[in-house]
């Protein structure tokens, strides 16, 4: 399907239901696993990117420059290293990814480990106490340890309860991430970080289907699983994408685009992420706030849904759908509404009936049981609390991995 052939947001009919995954723009019915895969797949990534994301750039081929290695990090628990990932023309800043890896296998089937791969909101820097890791140079939020909008040495440390590392490594799981200002950094202009080596912007405001930042954080995400299926040991089978919040949005994003990505835990994503953009939920942010805040998030075209999104042709339903049928898992917090936790259970079993097209489960549970995980392919865990990222929800994430992506033998 070519963008040209689409009509403009203004012509799309109304839709107060959620459409569905498995009807066609053009009205038929997907008769199956072999349309779902070769005709309706492509044309919902079309449809996302056009009205909603924005179009990606195409692949760029990465050159990784292993900067640093520790193999006695974490007490001699894991090897740590430190890869520069380069693409793009010259010139363009690559991403400083961030590796740790367990030294001692958890399974004995497995030679290699399953990794998470996220985005980080403050570098990784602040990941781990370890006085070498690289600071990122890139435009960052003001927080403490950032001055002048640049990360500093103050910040090393910080938030290690917020990835958790060791948690993971004692769980047998490698850790990837980078900060996600290295790929655009987070602010309503698109002058820095590698995106204006991909992305041409005419004028101050994207252009109606222009790459927004949340699609361009998920590219960079695909960057890093192109090094990472390299890594002898990583289990290539076996990547798994995380993110918080607007790094949710871009992990959901990253998995709906690429198949090499296993599993996905998109952590209160909210809107434009798990939630949906026709939410009933009165406490929810909606389309038209998540546009007014972050216009450089989303394309030009979805600020045309601001008065209407019942306008938009598919809902969040049809990028879980995307992933099917790779385990999703959705995470909440109770007084974290923002992020809109029961209508993200609503997508959840809004996608099921695509994953019944693989045969697989899709969401196993009619509604949330407070403090209780669903593991289902479709996975879903609610508890008390606000909107972070702590060891608790890292014990939900490991164990849902753990239980969902088992080695091949
Ligand atoms: C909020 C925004 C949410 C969510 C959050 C975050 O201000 O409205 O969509 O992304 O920020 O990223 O922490």
């Amino acid at each position: 399907m070519s963008s040209t052939d689409l009509p403009v947001p203004a012509q799309l009919s109304v839709r107060a239901d959620w459409p569905d995954p498995l009807v066609s723009f053009d009205g038929r019915r997907v008769a199956g696993r072999e349309m779902w895969e070769r005709e309706r797949k492509p044309e919902l990534r079309a449809l996302f990117q056009h009205y909603m994301y924005g179009r990606m750039p195409s692949a760029s081929k990465v050159k990784a420059i292993v900067r640093r290695t520790d193999p006695q990090a974490l007490g001699g628990k894991a090897t740590l290293k430190e890869v520069s990932l380069a693409f793009g023309p010259e010139g363009c800043p690559p991403l400083e990814l961030l590796l740790v890896v367990p030294n001692k296998r958890s399974s004995s089937t497995a030679a290699a480990a399953p990794v998470f791969l996220g985005l980080n909101f403050t570098g990784n820097h602040t990941l781990l106490a370890d006085p070498e890791i690289k600071i990122p140079t890139a435009w960052m939020r003001q927080r403490e340890g950032v001055e002048d909008h640049h990360a500093t040495p103050k910040g090393r440390g910080l938030n290690v309860d917020t990835w958790a590392l060791e948690q993971s490594v004692d769980a047998g799981f490698a850790i990837a991430t980078f900060y996600y200002g290295d790929g655009l950094p987070d602010k309503p202009d698109y002058a820095d970080g590698s995106y204006p080596y991909f992305v041409k912007v005419d004028g101050a405001q994207l252009g109606p289907s222009d790459c927004g930042a949340i699609a361009y954080w998920a590219w960079t995400l695909h960057r890093a699983v192109d090094y990472l299926v390299t890594v002898p040991e990583i289990d290539r089978e076996r990547i798994a994408v995380f993110g918080h919040s607007r790094n949710g949005k871009a992990a959901l994003v990253a998995a709906a685009f690429d198949e090499r990505i296993a599993l996905a835990v998109p952590h209160q994503s909210g809107c434009g992420g798990a939630a949906p953009s026709r939410t009933q939920n009165p406490k929810a942010e909606t389309v038209k706030k998540i546009n007014d805040s972050f216009p450089h998030w989303f394309c030009g075209n979805f600020k045309a849904f601001n008065a209407e999104p019942a306008r938009l042709p598919f809902d969040q339903h049809a990028l879980v759908a995307l992933c099917a049928p790779r385990p999703v898992l959705f995470t909440n917090g109770l007084d974290d509404q923002w992020a809109d936790p029961p209508g993200q259970f609503e997508t959840l079993k809004a996608a099921t009936p695509v994953y019944a097209l693989y045969g697989a489960e899709g969401l196993a549970a009619a509604e949330p049981k407070l403090g209780e995980l669903v593991s289902s392919t479709l996975g879903y865990y609610l508890r008390e609390g606000v909107h972070v990222t702590d060891p608790g929800y890292w014990r939900i994430f490991l164990e849902f991995a753990a239980r969902r992506l088992k080695p091949k033998t």
